[in-house]
């Protein structure tokens, strides 16, 4: 038989609801072919179960939900290890070793392995993907829902299923390999062929694919949950004559804040209610993929043009069939009421503790595009992963190298990141693992709001400056980094190690999460 390691761990879950269940999934990672976009790639992608996005997974507030990932894949042509990363979803320190951070948390595992991840003890709209170097362009990405049965915000809407969500998504005809490789030769990360609305989109001279519809009957409220699980660019996202207003974002409940077009950075999810008040006709949902820093990048690839990237809000008895209006952009100049982050409020406000350190910190690009560093470094897996040596008695800065950008600090305390305003206008979207901050400062405003700030885990470094703060108050090493991953693969990332003392003491993995060690750096590299 093939080496099956699968690790099912119980999380020791804090006072949980009565209704908490164990919920349990399996899913096959496996090349497959994929084409979203009615291109067929000569390499198959990375799938989660063979599909685009990868299948939906559901839970309730409380549950324990335990994800079987069998790695069944073959084509060496790409990645043949994986480690998934459950972006939203706030690991308890029992189980922080099930977080998926390739050589921070875990070692990835190599083909014909299995791993189940094992979480618990959240709520809101979260995501999972691959973690590994860029394999997540290849298609192992999805959406994972955890309910709120007793969500605060139920009045305000009617539906809120599977039906309502909205994934978009950037896509690349080549493989990540392929990408890497131009990415390298040229400095430029190479610009996705399309975007996709719901794992459907177009591109220049492609095939007429039909766009996802969501059929709405009119006088309902529809609570949308919009999650963006692209690899680069922000996406615009808006409804041809509708209003949306925000009530979640990045699992945090908000006070409801009405708009009619937002911005959406890779990673971050948005709930939006949106009510079906217009007449019975088909509406353009524009989901326009866009660098603001230099909107001419787009134009660096033919095939790739942002007004296709596109779904349909059909009200139920319009005819079968294609908006009449025009493909836009959405609304513009003085019609836009653009979502401000700093304007979001959490629903319970909860005032960011004065900072027990501050991390002033920088991003630069001092070589060449395929170079970037967080506070001067370039961010480099180790061998041996963060948590590994943390286990072993490393304890401050000192016990890891450089490359790592690992920052240490004590229990219970509240660590502020600043990035100063940088006349580099360069947009990155900045992502801790396994814990949410308040933004008490967006880069859009010069607001410095330390009573109610929005509560997330992704937020905007441009050239406005950015002011983040966050807890230590669970022990564990949380990645820190752009996700933007061809960044990120560049190096823009850093490590936040939570009260080292507490790992020793409340983190104990257990056996098979032992052997991925061991049995990754027995594989050869091609299947590394
Ligand atoms: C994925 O596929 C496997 C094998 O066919 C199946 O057992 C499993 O239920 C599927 N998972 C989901 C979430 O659909
Ligand atoms: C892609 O492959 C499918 C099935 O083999 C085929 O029907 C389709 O025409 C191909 N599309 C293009 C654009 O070549
Ligand atoms: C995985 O197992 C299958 C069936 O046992 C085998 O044919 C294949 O070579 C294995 N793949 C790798 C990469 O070891
Ligand atoms: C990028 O190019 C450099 C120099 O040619 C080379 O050392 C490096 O291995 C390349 N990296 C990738 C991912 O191709
Ligand atoms: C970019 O800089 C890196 C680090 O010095 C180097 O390895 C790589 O070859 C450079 N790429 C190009 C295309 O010059
Ligand atoms: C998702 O994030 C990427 C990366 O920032 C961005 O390019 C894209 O526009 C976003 N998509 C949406 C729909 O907001
Ligand atoms: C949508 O709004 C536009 C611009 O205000 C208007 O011209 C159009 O008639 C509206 N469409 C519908 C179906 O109401
Ligand atoms: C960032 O780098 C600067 C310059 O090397 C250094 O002085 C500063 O201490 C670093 N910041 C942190 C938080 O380590
Ligand atoms: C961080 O930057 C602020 C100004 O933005 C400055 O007042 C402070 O001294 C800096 N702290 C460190 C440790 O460099
Ligand atoms: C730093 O890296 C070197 C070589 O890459 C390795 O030998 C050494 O053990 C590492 N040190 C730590 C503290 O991880
Ligand atoms: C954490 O800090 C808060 C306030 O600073 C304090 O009230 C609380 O007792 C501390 N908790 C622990 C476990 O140290
Ligand atoms: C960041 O804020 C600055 C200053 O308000 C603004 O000019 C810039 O467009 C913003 N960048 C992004 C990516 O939002
Ligand atoms: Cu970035």
């Amino acid at each position: 038989m093939q080496l099956l390691a699968s690790l099912v761990l119980l999380a020791l879950l804090k006072a949980r609801p009565a209704s908490a269940a164990v919920k349990e999934y399996t899913l096959d990672v496996v090349n497959a072919p994929i084409a979203p976009d009615g291109f067929n790639r000569s390499a198959f992608g990375i799938l989660a179960n063979g599909t685009f996005p990868g299948p939906l997974l559901i839970a309730n507030k409380g549950d324990t939900v335990k994800v079987t990932f069998n790695n069944k894949l073959t084509d060496q042509s790409m990645r043949m290890s994986t480690s998934i990363d459950f972006d939203g979803v706030l690991s308890n320190t029992a189980s922080v070793y099930d977080e998926g951070s390739p050589f921070v948390t875990q070692c990835p595992f190599g083909p014909n392995t299995s791993y189940t991840y094992s979480n618990g003890e959240q709520s809101g709209s979260a995501w999972y993907h691959s973690q590994l170097g860029l394999q997540y362009a290849d298609g192992l990405r999805g959406v994972f829902i955890i309910y709120d049965p007793d969500d605060p915000l139920k009045h305000l809407y009617d539906v809120d299923d599977e039906s309502t969500i909205w994934s978009v998504a950037d896509w690349w005809h080549s493989t990540s390999t392929v990408s890497l490789i131009a990415y390298n030769l040229t400095q430029m990360i190479p610009i996705q062929d399309s975007g996709l609305f719901n794992g459907v989109g177009r591109y220049v001279g492609g095939p007429a694919i039909p766009y996802a519809v969501h059929t709405v009957t009119k006088g309902t409220r529809y609570r949308f949950r919009l999650i963006n699980i692209s690899v680069r660019w922000q996406v615009f996202v808006s409804i041809d004559n509708h209003t949306m207003t925000v009530i979640e974002v990045d699992g945090t409940p908000t006070q409801p804040l009405e708009t009619n077009i937002l911005s959406i950075m890779p990673g971050a999810r948005y709930s939006l209610v949106v009510t079906a008040n217009q007449a019975v006709d088909n509406y353009w949902i524009n989901a326009i993929p866009a660098d603001p820093s230099d909107p001419s990048k787009a134009h660096q690839n033919p095939v790739f043009d942002a007004t296709l990237s596109r779904g349909i809000l059909r009200y139920a008895g319009a005819p079968d069939a294609e908006p009449s209006a025009p493909m836009t952009q959405g609304p513009e100049g003085a019609d836009a009421n653009l979502l401000q982050e700093h304007e979001l409020r959490p629903l319970i406000p909860i005032p960011p503790p004065e900072p027990d350190y501050i991390l002033n910190f920088t991003t630069s690009m001092p070589v060449n595009e395929t170079v970037w560093l967080l506070n001067g470094t370039q961010y480099r897996s180790p061998k041996v992963p963060t948590l590994i040596k943390i286990s072993n008695g490393a304890s401050s800065a000192a016990d890891f190298n450089k490359s790592e950008n690992t920052f240490i600090f004590l229990r219970n305390k509240t660590v502020e990141i600043n990035f100063s305003p940088d006349p580099a206008n360069e947009l990155h979207a900045f992502h801790l693992h396994g814990n949410r901050f308040w933004v008490i400062k967006s880069n859009e405003s010069d607001i410095v709001n330390t009573v109610n700030p929005p509560i997330r885990d992704v937020a905007a470094k441009g050239n406005g400056g950015t002011i983040l703060r966050f807890r230590t108050d669970k022990p564990g090493p949380w990645f820190f980094h752009c996700h933007i991953f061809w960044h990120f693969w560049a190096g823009l990332g850093a490590v936040m190690v939570s009260d080292p003392e507490g790992i020793r003491q409340q983190v104990k993995p257990g056996e098979t999460w032992d052997g991925l060690c061991p049995a990754y750096d027995a594989l050869p590299a091609i299947e590394q």
